[in-house]
């Protein structure tokens, strides 16, 4: 077919593509041209392949008219920039926005295939930690789904997040090879391959037309190629991309080795230079300040930049107008370093004035913080920054200077103030200070819920606050009701679709036109049958996993997310061994049967947050295998969390666990798929959690614990553990039983380093908590006793949940920081 055939015939085509027939035709083409393998012979990733690669052809059309229209328009385009996006499996939610799930099924089981199992193959790019990649993901969904033109730029790690194995009850990390079978989901763009350089040192000269100019002479340079994934808008036109960025070795580099004779000193740059994008680091909430990190962030925001630059000369648009073609968004500090990236391609290559570059700069980008904790803050030592971006130091000296003369204008005389603000930490061993930096760079800064974007005002960057009020904002996180309603708990979607139509999965806002039917009997059973139904289909999943069984009766009590002191999964471990004592003690006790269900990993050097996940899988192990218990608590440690895994959880979840430490959870967007699948929350008044709350109101949520304010309060007053434990309370008994080797087969040492702690330091007021959370929960178990009242509150948790959609929050950022509009696509 020539070009203007295709082009005309292109209306039919596009319908025509999508009958089952063609679809049948399609997946076996591929089976036999792209996998070399006939249905008699194809392997279960075979199949999997071919129905990908087929799905991803009727993605292209409605991918390249959106850049076609995005470029004809010259559409303002929001630039995502992150180190981590968590996707998830693609094909579902492919098959989902192209709305072809049900043709698709029908197809394969005409050849004899089941489509659950197909998408069961699909290893999910894990190319993130945990909430912040997670978000990401959430967001460039939003973006296409309301038909933004976006770019989600990022690092396409070879390895992503480690895979988790429990052995023996700890934590074991492998590793996450999930390129081995091919990713049928990206296009690699070698034509827009970009130079990346790294090390060395600068100099001064004088160009041609008499202009002072710096030249870096790097120590090497590393290509950026490019790897693109369609990211396809519900039921729209809209397909964006997400671009991930993989390091080779340049081909100049490795021929000017070669030329010296040394073939395998050159194809060992060449391995260094790949190592670059290697692998995720997989901490979530602290640094370690590795050379390679530093590296590995330069790297994707240097080549997503002069990608940027690429397509604003490609659009016929001059440099100077940049901001008016890109709104960047930093999610946290991690792409930071594109303020001064920026700065120098503006200057040093585009050859534009500093104050005109540093303009552009600043109207370009926003900055999103994720976290309060120290231990996650950004800063790099003086000289290892030096050794891997010289000229980069040189401009933070710059921009720095000149922020400082402005600071003291606003604050005359005040120079510890000065001190706090400067972009280097010159208290000790000098460092650089990425949160200052973004903060300097952006017109616009945002905290993740209403109370971490005023913590972040009243503590983290007071200075800053005090010193542009108006950057300041606050957007509340949300997460896509695509993946995490319609495509996670198809039964729910479909019964609310039958009451309310399906309005709700572009405008989850609608999901309150439910609420009628809290009262309704019928529909409450019917809300009750699906709950059941995807209990049980997670028990036969813990089965699996775990060769644990679990009653679906039982109330699914879950608290899937990253192990962490400040999360406090061992205050539920303290409130389960507690139980188990009263179980114990009172051997006909009258409790209502629970599961407990954790699941997240650790990060391989947090040493504390392993041993989280051991008290956890030992205080079962008792207790699972303990007769007089009579099943009526359960304890199951999932492992490998991940979306994969949470796309089962979340549905079958009763009880919500949200109980960090007020003041520590920046959001959490758990909450929030909880929540929007009919979990209750039993929680703290923390993060989003409290958005949560006034939503669904008091009488839906099981709150506990001390607020921000108390938490600072006990902490002014001096907080002395030791003060909460008081000698006769069922706490103090738990906690000897733990100390005694109860749950350690008699090694009474092994829980030391966790035990002493909350005894004598107890940083996240773990013994401050306890009562008010075991008190909750003894609410929480006369409340789901009635049944009727339960499910009704469950119904209402649901529909009050409409705030919490992605969409909600994207369309935020649209209207608040990036100015940036819907621009429906073009069909040719
Ligand atoms: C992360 O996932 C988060 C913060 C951070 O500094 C680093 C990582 Cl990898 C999380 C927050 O802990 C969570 O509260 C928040 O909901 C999420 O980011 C998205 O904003």
């Amino acid at each position: 077919m020539s070009a203007a055939d295709s082009s005309v015939a292109h209306p039919e085509h596009d319908r025509s593509s999508l009958s089952r027939e063609s679809l049948k035709r399609a997946f076996l083409d591929h089976l036999l041209y792209t996998q070399g393998k006939s249905l008699e012979i194809a392997s279960k990733n075979d199949l999997y392949q071919s129905l990908a690669h087929t799905v991803r052809d009727r993605l292209v059309r409605s991918w390249f008219d959106t850049s076609a229209t995005h470029q004809k328009r010259n559409a303002r385009t929001v630039a995502y920039l992150s180190a981590e996006f968590l996707m998830g499996p693609y094909l579902g939610n492919n098959l989902l926005s192209l709305g072809i799930s049900h043709e698709i099924r029908l197809a394969m089981s005409e050849l004899g295939l089941d489509l659950d199992e197909l998408l069961r193959q699909e290893e999910e790019p894990g190319l993130g930690n945990g909430g912040l990649g997670r978000l990401a993901a959430c967001f460039i969904d939003s973006l296409a789904t309301l038909e933004v033109p976006a770019i989600g730029y990022g690092i396409r790690y070879e390895y992503g997040i480690f895979y988790q194995t429990i052995m023996d009850g700890w934590q074991v990390e492998n590793t996450d090879a999930w390129l081995r079978y091919g990713n049928p989901w990206e296009i690699q763009h070698a034509e827009w391959a970009v130079q990346v350089k790294l090390g060395g040192h600068t100099e001064q000269y004088t160009d041609d037309s008499g202009r002072f100019r710096v030249r870096w002479v790097p120590e090497k340079t590393v290509a950026g190629v490019p790897f693109d994934s369609p990211i396809p808008g519900y039921r729209v036109d809209t397909t964006n991309t997400l671009r991930l960025w993989r390091a080779e070795a340049t081909e100049a580099f490795d021929f000017h080795t070669f030329n010296r004779g040394d073939y395998l000193g050159a194809v060992n740059k060449k391995v260094t230079s790949e190592n670059l994008t290697k692998v995720l680091y997989p901490n979530d909430e602290s640094v370690q300040g590795k050379e390679l990190r530093l590296e590995q962030q330069y790297f994707f925001v240097s080549c997503s930049l002069q990608d940027m630059l690429r397509l604003q000369q490609h659009r016929g648009q001059p440099v100077t107008s940049f901001h008016k073609s890109f709104a960047i968004q930093l999610n946290d500090t991690h792409p930071s370093i594109g303020v001064a990236e920026l700065m120098r391609l503006l200057i040093d290559e585009h050859l534009v004035p500093w104050d005109r570059a540093w303009d552009i700069t600043r109207q370009t980008f926003s900055y999103t913080n994720h976290t309060l904790l120290p231990e996650a803050l950004e800063r790099w030592p003086l000289e290892l920054f030096r050794r891997v971006l010289p000229r980069h130091l040189e401009i933070i000296f710059e921009i720095n200077a000149r922020f400082l003369n402005e600071a003291r204008i606003h604050f005359f005389g005040d120079e510890t103030r000065i001190a706090r603000l400067s972009l280097i930490d010159e208290s000790g061993e000098r460092y650089v200070r990425m949160a200052h930096l973004a903060c300097v760079g952006s017109h616009a800064i945002n905290g993740v819920a209403d109370l971490h974007s005023e913590l972040l005002k009243r503590d983290l960057l007071k200075d800053f606050y005090a010193m542009w009020p108006d950057k300041f904002t606050s957007m509340t996180n949300g997460v896509t009701p695509r993946r995490w309603v319609a495509l996670s708990n198809p039964r729910m979607g479909k019964l609310v679709t039958r009451c309310i139509g399906d309005g709700w999965i572009k405008d989850w806002s609608r999901i309150r036109e439910i609420e009628p039917y809290a009262d309704d009997a019928a529909f409450a059973a019917e809300w009750r049958a699906i709950k059941r139904a995807n209990k049980i289909d997670l028990a036969s999943l813990l089965l699996r996993k775990t060769g644990i069984k679990v009653d679906p009766d039982s109330m699914f009590d879950v608290q899937v997310k990253r192990i962490h002191e400040y999360k406090r999964q061992h205050l539920s471990a303290l409130h389960i061994a507690a139980l188990y004592h009263r179980v114990k003690s009172q051997r006909n006790l009258d409790i209502t049967p629970r599961t407990f269900i954790f699941g997240g990993k650790a990060a391989p050097g947090y040493m504390r947050a392993k041993l989280m996940i051991k008290l956890i899988t030992a205080i079962g192990d008792v207790i699972n295998h303990d007769p007089d218990v009579r099943d009526r608590i359960k304890v199951v440690f999932i492992p490998n969390f991940s979306v994969t895994v949470g796309q089962c959880v979340y549905p079958a979840a009763e009880l919500s666990e949200q109980i960090s430490l007020a003041g520590k959870e920046a959001s959490g967007t758990g909450n929030m798929k909880f929540a929007m699948n009919g979990a209750l929350t039993i929680g703290t008044m923390d993060g989003a959690n409290i958005e949560i709350r006034d939503e669904v109101g008091e009488d839906v949520f099981f709150l506990f614990g001390l607020t921000a304010e108390e938490v600072y309060a006990l902490r002014r007053e001096g907080y002395r553990p030791m003060d909460f434990l008081r000698r006769d309370g069922e706490l103090h008994a738990v906690i000897e039983l733990i100390r005694s080797g109860f749950f350690s087969r008699g090694d009474s040492a092994l829980f030391a380093p966790l035990i002493d702690d909350l005894l004598n330091h107890d940083p996240y007021m773990l013994l401050a908590d306890y009562d008010s959370y075991a008190a909750c929960h003894s609410r929480v178990d006369q409340a789901y006793r009635d049944t009727q009242a339960w499910t009704r509150m469950s119904i209402l948790n649901t529909a009050r949940s409409g705030k919490f959609s992605s969409d909600r929050a994207i369309g935020e950022y649209c209207d608040r920081i990036w100015k940036a509009r819907a621009v429906p696509v073009e069909k040719r």
